[in-house]
């Protein structure tokens, strides 16, 4: 008889409900839970890789070691005390921070690893630590760091009731939405238009999201924070500037308004390949809609003024009043509130509270931006890094320059990846340790329910047990932090051991548990794991309330909406605008429904259809290249070269060209039947590690020069 399973998709942000029938411990289909009150219904063709990636046959099962370039399998004990000796060995002869930490993606879609991995980065003890933060996110942290005091208080699009929502460098369509949980956000978008509202997106490529859109502003790379200097510009030159109810708390008006007065739309028109009136009628638009919500991503956090654009971004909001009013850009309550939990240990969040060894990069909540890690390997000396644990993480093909990573890789001492695949970067491991994956393991999503447009809460119970061999990622950590810390001595041995009885005992639940009971519905509505799991569709705690000036973590409970860091940066977006536009192609990612980063690609079902790792490029830069739609074409940087097929369509932006990242499965070592029969190539083999935006640190993806002919 086959029975129905209901749970959260763990793929993506959206945490889409699912129902899934199996029978016989096989899934038999997986459709979307009408009931859940968050995704009522919707779920994309990824949820399948739920099974894909399930069932796959190259998924690792027991741990590896490797042997030259064999590679044969071990037992945990074995295994995990062996990797313990070995991490240990380094950093007593060369300290602590000898060896590094990677984390990965995945990591923050996978409660039980994320809290667990916490523990075994503290008995790891290593300041060189790095994750895909800084080639993602990092800017919009740091810009809710500086201004709400908090690096995870970041405002999200109430896009279910706004009248106008802007989009800055972000493809929900296709991505489903980061920073901002709107599962089906198609159909939430066409309500904006269908209740008079307007939608505008900004991005050099007409994308699927910019279709569905009022206004589509193709705007020049890397040009968007004085596209948004130039709209606060005229917010003040024309009095349009009207905080409302959250000037009594908002420090620093006057000071933004004097930083933004050199960048007029006239002044910037010609840099950022819009006119003059486009920006200025925007900027009005903005100002005269009952409620805006001003939302930015990939595009503008990714790229060489990654920091200024997403701090002018939430500017913005605060100088419309846009900031905590329904339909504006709001804070949640999550039922596990883990800003809250932070911020009572005191964690809020650090930046430059020290620099990375070889290219003094400052670093953020801890980490160092994972773009100058081969340098760190690479780089003899006092502090060089010598051994390396990767989690959850492909930073060979998700990192600038990741041919030379994938280099420095293989001359490590020693490096751990605990995953569930043999790829392009744990190919290098000397072990991999693999984890239980989705329906083995329970869920809950303490981030994404705190970065949602609705405030619901929902657990998942595992579907099948797990295969007798494998373990649950925080397991792994558990065990390898205990036995880092015997090795330390026989009094941190015992504290060690009765660490780990007392956590086991606990149990990753038992901590969602506690964190839901000491959350905002704890008293009022009895939150409990115990309630969520009499509620398989998940809990509707309803629409995101305001909460300023309460929710601010700042020292003088004020919004600091003109933070020094942002202000002594503005002369470097000033220079921009004496210098003359580049000639030549820019270079930009691209992101496809059915891929997820450089992971899923091993699925049959989901890589099946057209060739997805193409180059697009606008036809009016092909014929003056003589080159032809479906020919082959050599992408060439700083860095290196790598050949693409090229295809052509009018919705880039002419003078840009985009190709998707995370695909390049051609490597040897790497056991992904599927994947390699379609490598495609690593976008990441031409990104430059040196691009980067020097005030926060974050990978400049986007916005690279680059040269494209037909191979010979
Ligand atoms: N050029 C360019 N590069 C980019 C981007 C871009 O837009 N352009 N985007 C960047 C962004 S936003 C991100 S987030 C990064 C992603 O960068 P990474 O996080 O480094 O890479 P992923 O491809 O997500 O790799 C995830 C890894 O986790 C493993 N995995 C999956 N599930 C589990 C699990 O449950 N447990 C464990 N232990 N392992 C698991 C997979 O096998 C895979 O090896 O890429 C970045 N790279
Ligand atoms: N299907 C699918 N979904 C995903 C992922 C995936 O790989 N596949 N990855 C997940 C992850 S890790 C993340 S972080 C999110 C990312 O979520 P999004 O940010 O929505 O992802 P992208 O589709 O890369 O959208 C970035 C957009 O920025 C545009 N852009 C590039 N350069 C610039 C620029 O200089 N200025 C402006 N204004 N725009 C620019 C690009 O054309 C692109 O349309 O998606 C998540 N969801
Ligand atoms: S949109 Fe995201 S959460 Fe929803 S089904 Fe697709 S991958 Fe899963
Ligand atoms: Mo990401």
């Amino acid at each position: 008889m086959p029975q129905l399973h209901h749970r959260v998709c763990h793929l993506c942000e959206a945490m889409c409900g699912l129902v899934i029938e199996h029978e016989n411990g096989v899934i038999r289909s997986i459709r979307g839970d009408q009931k859940d009150p968050l995704s009522r219904g919707h779920l994309c063709p990824k949820a399948y890789g739920l099974k894909d990636v399930h069932e796959d046959p190259d998924r690792l099962r027991t741990p590896l070691r490797r042997v030259g370039d064999r590679w044969e399998p071990a037992g945990w004990d074995e295994a995990l005390d062996e990797v313990a000796h070995r991490i240990s060995t380094i950093q007593q002869r060369h300290g602590a921070s000898s060896v590094a930490l990677y984390q990965g993606n995945p990591t923050v879609h996978n409660y039980s690893g994320a809290l667990f991995g916490q523990l075994f980065q503290k008995a790891l003890g290593s300041r060189n630590r790095f994750s895909a933060t800084s080639i993602d996110q990092l800017p919009h942290m740091l810009a809710a760091l500086q201004m709400f005091g908090h690096q995870l208080l970041l405002p999200i699009p109430d896009i279910d009731r706004t009248d106008f929502f802007l989009i800055v460098g972000a493809n929900p369509l296709v991505s489903n939405g980061s920073l901002m949980s709107a599962p089906d956000v198609r159909h939430r978008i066409e309500a904006i238009r269908a209740r008079g509202g307007r939608v505008v997106v900004i991005d050099p490529r007409r994308t699927e999201t910019a279709q569905l859109a009022d206004l589509h502003l193709p705007v020049r790379p890397g040009t968007d924070a004085l596209l948004l200097a130039s709209l606060l510009h005229v917010l003040f030159a024309e009095g349009l500037a009207r905080p409302g109810r959250l000037a009594p708390f908002t420090a620093g008006l006057p000071e933004l308004q004097r930083a933004v007065a050199p960048f007029s739309p006239e002044e910037v028109a010609p840099h950022v390949g819009l006119d003059a009136p486009r920006l200025r009628s925007l900027a009005r638009d903005i100002a005269a809609a009952p409620s805006a919500a001003l939302y930015g991503r990939i595009g503008v956090s990714t790229q060489t003024f990654g920091g200024l654009a997403s701090w002018m971004l939430y500017a913005l909001s605060v100088v419309t009043g846009n900031l905590d009013r329904p339909g504006g850009s709001m804070f949640t309550s999550p039922a596990f509130d883990i800003v809250r939990f932070a911020s009572k240990i005191g964690q809020r969040g650090h930046f430059d509270k020290g620099r990375s060894r070889v290219r003094k990069l400052p670093e953020f909540g801890g980490e160092y931006p994972v773009s100058t890690l081969a340098e760190e390997i690479e780089t003899p000396g006092q502090g060089q890094i010598r051994g390396l644990v990767t989690m959850a993480g492909n930073p060979v093909l998700s990192s600038p320059n990741g041919r030379r990573l994938d280099r420095a890789l293989a001359s490590l001492d020693f490096m751990v990846s605990i995953d569930i695949y043999r790829n392009e970067t744990t190919r290098h491991a000397h072990f991999i340790l693999p984890t239980t994956f989705g329906v083995e393991h329970d869920h809950y999503d303490v981030i994404f329910h705190a970065l949602a447009i609705r405030n619901t809460a929902r657990y998942s119970l595992p579907l099948f047990s797990p295969h007798p061999q494998a373990r649950h990622d925080w397991e792994i950590f558990l065990d390898l932090a205990t036995r880092l810390q015997a090795a330390r001595g026989p009094a941190h041995a015992l504290a060690a051991r009765a660490q780990r009885r007392a956590l086991r005992a606990l149990s990753p639940a038992g901590l969602v548990d506690l964190g839901l009971r000491l959350g905002p519905y704890g008293k009022s509505l009895q939150m409990s794991l115990a309630t969520l799991k009499q509620a398989p569709h998940g809990v509707d705690l309803g629409p995101l309330r305001p909460l300023l000036p309460g929710r601010l973590e700042t020292r003088d409970r004020k919004i600091d909406v003109a933070p020094r860091l942002f202000l002594n940066d503005l002369p470097r977006l000033q220079r921009l605008l004496t210098e003359a536009p580049a000639e030549g192609l820019t270079l930009i990612g691209r992101r496809e429904l059915r891929s997820n980063n450089s992971w899923m690609h091993n699925s049959e079902r989901l890589t099946r259809g057209p060739e997805r790792c193409t180059l697009r490029m606008h036809p009016e830069d092909a014929r003056r290249r003589g080159l032809q739609d479906g020919c082959r074409v050599q992408l060439t940087t700083r860095v290196g070269s790598i050949e693409a097929t090229l295809e052509l369509t009018d919705e880039m932006r002419p003078g840009v060209v985009s190709l998707p990242h995370g695909w390049g499965h051609d490597r040897p070592g790497a056991a992904l039947r599927v994947a390699s029969a379609r490598p495609g190539v690593s976008l990441n083999d031409v990104t430059d590690d040196l691009a980067l935006d020097p005030l926060s640190g974050v990978a400049a993806f986007n916005g690279l020069p680059v040269q494209i002919a037909a191979v010979p």
